[in-house]
């Protein structure tokens, strides 16, 4: 058989490669890459930028060329966190490519890149890079390293990519590209898969095997646990008196929530969630018991410190899941760890049970068929329960004067909101009040990046979701302190036509470091957006004159200022009806109280200290710390 060529550029190659490549599992095929965020400079303009334009006239031409639908961002750190919080959305069956200039903009990636991998979620990153033949070096940009001119600025993806190459020569694009779909579409190595794209090379052209181009499908796995494993873990849950689970994102991601409810609803054990799990479980699921750890609520945490047993689920065990492992307390406390990632079932020294979700909890029901908790747990989880839920009827309706707690915007909108539509959120304040207070009631519901806590992905992430799901209503929630990090994609928003629903929280300064700061002794020093104040030589003077709502209007968004708790309410709905992307702007009272989660995070306090600020809260740091534990 003779096997064709085809002569293209490397990009040209790229992008037709990309067009084809499809992902499939429970049999639903679709396209993995169905689109690429790019900002162009030199270093991928005519390249590809160039590969880009020629697959959307052609596209648009009815060749029969698969387009590759390109979209302009205004921030390359934004366009990577929309692509992640597009493949959130699709549970990670879809995923964005991103293509950026040589040196700052493929920099600015970075931490989007880090976002990604932390989250394990997939996004393709294309930054460009300095010649490979060298022949105009040093370029614009080009970090000239004297002690090797092989590095670039590119080599600090490294660390962050589940995936690294820098293209060198058009033969080493197809393995690279074979390589790449691979990692993405794996669920337990996911993450940024990065393809540096010197700019000399994204033109060249090659003759490429036919075959590249072949339509291919990439199956996402659902591996069932192994029999042993599963024996194993069957066993100690069976032993179980007081078993928790811990639901993580993995549950959502892997569509496991009706197993995971026939699960709960077989054996009687409570289900607390994780940033990433909320919503794996609808809130009111006699089951549901809340969010677990630091931020979590105090059903949960009481659960938590009894469990003979943790079955954790798709979950990392971030600090914040554990307490800083402080959350759990029973002296033979053992841990179950059904993830699809080894790297994760391992933690804690844990039955390991490597399988997807799904297949996992499947296999679990049927293994523990019989089991079921007491009834004495169960009235302790009910008894919890009820003396919690007043307590989020009254922190959602405090009636805080002269300005609304947040807690009454979190209420507010969590009574407004559809159970389709999103909530989207990352740092601050609110992925703690959220975490404690928040009801969801479906999966994709809470959308809180907790893995970076990346202050500017609220509002470029929810321009991902909506993406992802033009159907859904996507409700961004923003600070002032993040929105002025990153409110540039509401530019896109308005360009591309897609609509957002964005609450900007003004509290003047970063509230959340600001309440940490006085708990630990360091008396909100420089967490306030304030004057510099003469007299005290800090920045505690006046409030400063910045309108921040007037800034989101001159960004092309329209925009409802609101005072009170009624005027946001009716903002909301007309927001809602809207079709154009709206701010819906509210101060609030950093100030105000908040319930307790009844739980702890390690941040560690001078040992020493002049103040007796910090000696005080010395004090009570290492009172706390003496019930951190490791779990072996
Ligand atoms: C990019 C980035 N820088 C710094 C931080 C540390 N940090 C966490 S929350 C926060 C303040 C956030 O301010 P704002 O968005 O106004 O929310 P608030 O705390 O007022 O609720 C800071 C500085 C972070 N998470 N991300
Ligand atoms: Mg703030």
């Amino acid at each position: 058989m003779t096997v064709g060529t085809v002569r293209l550029t490397v990009a040209q190659a790229l992008v037709r490669f990309l067009a084809r490549q499809h992902s499939e599992r429970d049999g639903v095929r679709q396209r993995l890459i169905p689109g690429c965020f790019g900002i162009f400079g030199h270093g991928n303009v005519a390249g590809v930028g160039q590969a880009l334009l020629q697959a959307a006239l052609l596209n648009t031409a009815g060749t029969g060329e698969a387009g590759l639908p390109y979209y302009m961002a205004r921030n390359e750190q934004a366009m990577v966190h929309a692509s992640v919080g597009f493949a959130r959305m699709r549970n990670r069956l879809q995923a964005l490519a991103c293509t950026a200039s040589i040196g700052p903009g493929s920099t600015n990636m970075v931490t989007g890149a880090a976002l990604a991998t932390i989250d394990r979620i997939p996004v393709l990153l294309l930054p460009s890079d300095f010649f490979a033949t060298r022949a105009a070096s040093p370029l614009l940009q080009e970090l000239e390293d004297p002690r090797s001119p092989d590095v670039s600025v590119n080599d600090a993806f490294k660390p962050v990519s589940v995936y690294w190459d820098r293209i060198n020569r058009p033969e080493q694009l197809p393995s690279a590209l074979l390589a790449a779909m691979r990692v993405l579409t794996d669920p337990a190595a996911t993450g940024a898969v990065t393809l540096a794209l010197p700019q000399d090379v994204q033109a060249e052209a090659y003759d490429w095997p036919e075959d590249l181009f072949a339509e291919r499908t990439w199956y996402v796995p659902r591996p069932p646990p192994e029999p042993a494993a599963l024996a194993r873990a069957t066993e100690v849950l069976r032993s179980a008196r007081k078993p928790l689970v811990i639901a993580g994102g993995g549950v959502i991601y892997s569509e496991a929530s009706a197993a995971l409810l026939r699960f709960a609803e077989a054996t009687g054990i409570g289900v607390s969630d994780t940033q990433a799990g909320k919503g794996a479980l609808a809130w009111d699921h006699p089951g549901a018991v809340g969010g677990v750890g630091a931020t979590g609520s105090p059903v949960a945490n009481a659960l938590a410190r009894e469990a003979d047993v943790v079955l954790g689920i798709g979950t990392r065990y971030s600090d914040f899941t554990t307490a800083s492992r402080t959350a759990f307390a029973h002296p033979d406390l053992r841990f179950v760890n059904l993830n699809i990632a080894a790297f994760d079932a391992g933690k804690h020294a844990g039955i390991s049970l490597v399988a997807d979700a799904r297949a996992g909890l499947e296999a679990l029901t049927e293994a523990l068929s019989g089991y079921h908790v007491d009834e004495a747990y169960t009235a302790r989880a009910r008894e919890l329960d009820a003396s919690w839920r007043p307590v989020v009827d009254r922190a959602y309706h405090l009636g805080h004067q002269p300005l609304p707690a947040q807690t009454e915007v979190l209420g507010a909108l969590n009574e407004f909101m559809d159970a389709r539509d999103v909530v989207v959120q990352a740092a601050g304040s609110m992925p703690g009040d959220l975490q404690m207070l928040w009801r969801a009631r479906d999966p994709k519901q809470y959308h809180v990046e907790y893995g970076y806590s990346c202050m500017g992905y609220e509002i470029a992430g929810g321009l991902g979701a909506k993406l992802a799901d033009p159907e859904r209503e996507v409700f961004v929630l923003v600070g002032d302190g993040s929105y002025l990090m990153m409110a540039t994609e509401i530019v896109t928003a308005v360009s591309e036509g897609i609509k957002l629903n964005i609450i900007l929280v003004q509290n003047q300064g970063y509230g959340s470091i600001g309440s940490l700061s006085e708990s630990l002794g360091s008396q909100r020093f420089g967490t306030g957006y304030r004057y510099r104040n003469p007299e005290t030589g800090l920045l505690d003077g006046d409030v400063l004159p910045v309108d921040l709502a007037a800034n989101a209007a001159s960004l092309g968004a329209d925009v409802l200022r609101t005072r009170t708790m009624p005027e946001f309410a009716e903002a909301l709905r007309q927001s809602r009806s809207s079709r154009r992307t709206t701010v819906v702007y509210i101060e609030t009272d950093p100030l105000a109280p908040v319930p307790s989660s009844e739980s702890w995070w390690d941040v560690p306090v001078s040992e020493v200290a002049a103040l007796e600020s910090t000696r005080k809260a010395r004090a009570a740091y290492e009172a706390a710390k003496r019930d951190q534990r490791l779990y072996l």
